[in-house]
């Protein structure tokens, strides 16, 4: 037994400059454990809420009051608690506030104060925090196939185009350091072709290029071109990775592109996306129809779950019965880890575990509000679910969460990568079976 000495919070800063809640928690034998809480843009409904003040102030932002939470109830509840009883200090967490939303204490605040006991555990026990988390969950540690964000669209650019994530991964790299080399290219092959066509406007909330498409499908085309140019075929080591983030621009089976004027329902939905699959080497795709279109996701999932990777992410919002009340209605094929969507790392977990135990993908994924905090890095090699989502390849609080991963590269070996395993069941899964095979 290890005891919890202390709990503090202060408040720190965020990638959009908005104030967030990092927490320390320090232990009797002085060791300290430190995180900070992500903050997301589009977000779903049912994920734990980030308790904000209000008012005039930071645009009504501050987290003082979460900051109380941490440093009041929170701290009260955890001092002289084992350090090593990750689960016990997350229910007596959850033990003071049961709102399915965590809008008395905060998620900000939850989170933080979770992901700090556990790197207060690790540090206590001399191991990096992969290892302790391979260690203390009994899985065996991988490093991820990354998901990354060439354009950014949707809540993180203006919605000057709809669809929230243009992504490329690399199930056909060798190694995590050649999926970084590959990308490298094949970003800024994108923005020169965005650049010599008058496309290009900045660069959005994750980092990836700000698009001045005319319509969503130019992002796809130009997708193409930029991964053509950085010397890859479409869909062979290189292919295409969507989170198409629906909920922001439907509902109720209601859909409307905005850039295009377009006003869709949930089966002229279907039928554009299953286009672009047609058309595009297209391997994954998170949040197809918007959160609450229970019915398009499931006609999605049987038309297209045997082909492609489909994550819900708004729509399961890392909870674990969401999960498993999606596998009995057939409803995507993998879930979003966030955990702050969660509240804990207990919850994020357990809906981890729901989701492995039927053959689901699982990919831990950083919010759009990020920081130097690199826990994700860890969380997804420790658990070894074989997937990362960060954002783009540009940017400090993107960067050092691949470069964490490099550095976890060092330690586990190169052979650690799972390479395209994570898309064994998709088309590109299927294909390369097929060319093993021959
Ligand atoms: C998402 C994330 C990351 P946000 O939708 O998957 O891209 O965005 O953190 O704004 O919810
Ligand atoms: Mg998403």
């Amino acid at each position: 037994m290890t005891a919890i000495n202390s709990i503090k919070a202060r408040r720190v800063w965020d990638s959009r400059g908005k104030p967030t809640v990092e927490v320390d928690v320090t232990l009797e034998n002085g060791i300290l454990g430190r995180a900070i809480a992500p903050a997301g843009a589009s977000r779903g409904t049912r994920e734990a809420v980030d308790l904000r003040d209000g008012g005039k102030t930071l645009r009504g932002q501050n987290v003082q009051s979460a900051l109380n939470s941490v440093n009041g109830p929170i701290a009260a509840a955890l001092v002289g608690r084992d350090v090593n009883d990750q689960s016990g200090a997350d229910h007596a967490i959850l033990a003071l506030d049961s709102s399915p939303l965590k809008d008395k204490l905060g998620g900000n605040a939850t989170v933080a104060t979770s992901l700090a006991v556990l790197h207060a555990a690790a540090a206590s026990a001399g191991r990096p925090l992969w290892q302790h988390v391979a260690e203390t969950t009994g899985c065996t540690p991988t490093l991820p196939l990354p998901e990354i964000q060439i354009f950014g669209g949707g809540a993180h650019a203006g919605r000057r185009v709809d669809i929230q994530d243009f992504m490329i991964m690399v199930p056909g790299a060798a190694s995590f350091d050649e999926v970084m080399e590959i990308t490298s290219e094949v970003y800024f092959a994108a923005g020169d072709i965005m650049k010599s066509k008058g496309k290009l406007a900045g660069v959005a909330d994750e980092g990836g290029w700000w698009p001045n498409f005319d319509s969503n499908e130019e992002a796809l085309e130009t997708l193409m071109q930029a991964i053509e140019k950085a010397g890859e075929i479409p869909g062979e080591r290189v292919v295409i990775s969507l989170d198409i983030a629906a909920s922001e621009f439907g509902s109720d089976g209601r859909y409307r592109l905005a850039l295009e004027d377009r006003q869709m329902d949930s089966a002229e939905m279907i039928e554009m996306l299953g286009r672009w699959l047609e058309t595009y080497p297209i391997a994954s795709i998170e949040d197809p129809l918007a959160e609450n279109d229970i019915d398009g996701t499931v006609e999605f999932t049987r038309r297209f779950g045997d082909q492609v990777q489909i994550i819900g992410d708004d729509y399961l919002v890392t909870n674990a019965d969401l999960v498993r009340a999606a596998q009995d209605q057939g409803a995507c094929n993998a879930v979003l880890i966030k955990v702050n969507q969660a509240g804990t790392v207990s919850e994020s977990i357990d809906t981890f575990r729901a989701a492995r135990s039927k053959g689901w993908g699982a990919i831990v994924s950083a919010r759009s509000g990020e920081t130097e905090d690199t826990s994700i890095s860890h969380l997804a090699t420790g658990l070894g679910g074989g997937q990362l989502k960060v954002g783009s390849f540009t940017r400090s609080e993107r960067m050092i969460k691949w470069n964490e991963c490099l550095r976890i590269q060092d330690a586990l070996g190169r052979a650690a990568f799972v390479g395209g395993e994570p898309l064994a069941s998709t088309w590109w899964g299927k294909k390369n079976q097929k060319d093993t095979a021959a």
